[in-house]
């Protein structure tokens, strides 16, 4: 039996991740964080087949430990602070979670367990300001502290590989959503606003740059392209990408179209219209714009496809309509 070691098995993509696993007949352990309040929500259907244990990736000594103690032929660290407007107001902890986070892991694979395959959850934001389409020779240009964190961790995690002979590779991932996709991220902030306007709880949703684009997938085949990527013979750098971008605003739309509710854009434009009508579903304010923001993501993932086949199995429509059903079937 195959034993993998998931780090953030508690996060969307864990989850995903671990469930795909098991299915597969793998061993699944799982490090989960000390926490005032319940954080298994998304792994509580499978806990009873998993194997857990506290930890936290800026503990080095509790990392080795666990790493020596498993012994994993694959480990997946997806253990990240993940929001890019967050990381603006706590740089130096998103530093030590993401960037030096990922150099623990490294070392202990290093240093107790070198047969293990390792897969490092790279972000299509390292990228920022470079142009799109984006593959994996397009320089990198990091905006924010998460990007600069996450680049720090793609360049240690390549620079193992070479000079200790790691089998470690970067998933160089693109957008991926899901109804299980944290609250504050901004497709499932919009789908249970929509959830909550369709069962008159709330009125409207204020979200910050409807402009920026982006290329969003389903993190349910994003976790199958990590899998792909652990299982080359070689290590390497992958692009995981659907290849196609849309923006916010088309977001909001698309979701308010599967939910059935007609929308009306509140702008500068139309105060006046804002004040006269209770149709208006959407507005913006500053308080959710970034410092800086990276206006256009759309990835090139030619080289996985190659190499392994892969392809996304869920349309952006799809997507959307799973997300708002799913939120629509909870609110609350
Ligand atoms: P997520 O939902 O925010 O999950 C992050 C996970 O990391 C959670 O399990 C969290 O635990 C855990 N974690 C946070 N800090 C930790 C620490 N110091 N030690 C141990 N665990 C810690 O993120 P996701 O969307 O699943 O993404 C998975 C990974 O892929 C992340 O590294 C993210 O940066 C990266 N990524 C995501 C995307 C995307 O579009 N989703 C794209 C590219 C790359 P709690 O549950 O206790 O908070
Ligand atoms: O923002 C804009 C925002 O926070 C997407 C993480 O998984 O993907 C994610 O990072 C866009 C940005 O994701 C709101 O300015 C507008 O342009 O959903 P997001 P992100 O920043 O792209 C990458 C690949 C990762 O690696 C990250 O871990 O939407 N936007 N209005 C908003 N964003 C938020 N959160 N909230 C809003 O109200």
């Amino acid at each position: 039996m195959k034993r993998a070691l998931i780090t953030g098995i508690t996060g969307q993509d864990g989850s995903y991740l671990a469930e795909s696993l098991l299915s597969d007949g793998y061993e699944v352990h799982g490090v989960i964080r000390r926490s005032s309040s319940f954080n298994t929500g998304r792994i509580d259907h499978i806990f009873d087949k998993l194997k857990l244990v506290y930890g936290d990736v800026t503990d080095f000594a509790a990392i080795s430990s666990i790493v020596a103690e498993v012994e994993p032929d694959e480990m997946y660290n997806l253990a990240a602070q993940s929001h890019v407007k967050v990381s603006f107001e706590a740089p130096a902890y998103t530093a030590s979670v993401d960037a030096v986070g990922a150099l623990n892991v490294l070392e202990a694979v290093k240093q107790r367990s070198p047969k293990t395959r390792l897969y490092q959850a790279s972000t299509s934001e390292m990228y920022g300001s470079s142009p799109s389409p984006q593959s994996e020779s397009t320089p990198m240009h990091p905006n924010s502290p998460y990007a600069a964190a996450k680049l720090y961790a793609y360049h240690m995690t390549r620079s193992y590989r070479d000079a200790y002979g790691l089998h470690a590779s970067n998933g160089i991932l693109f957008n991926h959503e899901s109804p299980r996709r944290g609250p504050t991220f901004v497709t499932r902030k919009i789908t249970m606003a929509i959830a909550r306007i369709a069962a008159g709880k709330q009125d409207r949703v204020v979200l910050g740059n409807l402009d920026a684009r982006r290329d969003w997938g389903h993190a349910r085949d994003y976790v199958e392209a990590m899998r792909l990527v652990i299982g080359m013979d070689a290590p390497g750098d992958y692009v995981v990408a659907t290849g196609q971008q849309r923006s916010v605003r088309e977001f909001v739309d698309a979701a308010f179209h599967a939910a059935g509710i007609p929308i009306v854009w509140n702008s500068a434009r139309d105060t006046a219209r804002d004040a006269l009508t209770d149709e208006v579903r959407v507005s913006t304010d500053s308080r959710y714009l970034r410092p800086n923001e990276v206006d256009s993501l759309q990835g090139d993932s030619t080289r996985l496809r190659k190499a392994t086949g892969w392809e996304p199995k869920t349309s952006f429509e799809e997507l959307v309509r799973e997300m708002v059903n799913a939120d629509m079937g909870s609110v609350r």
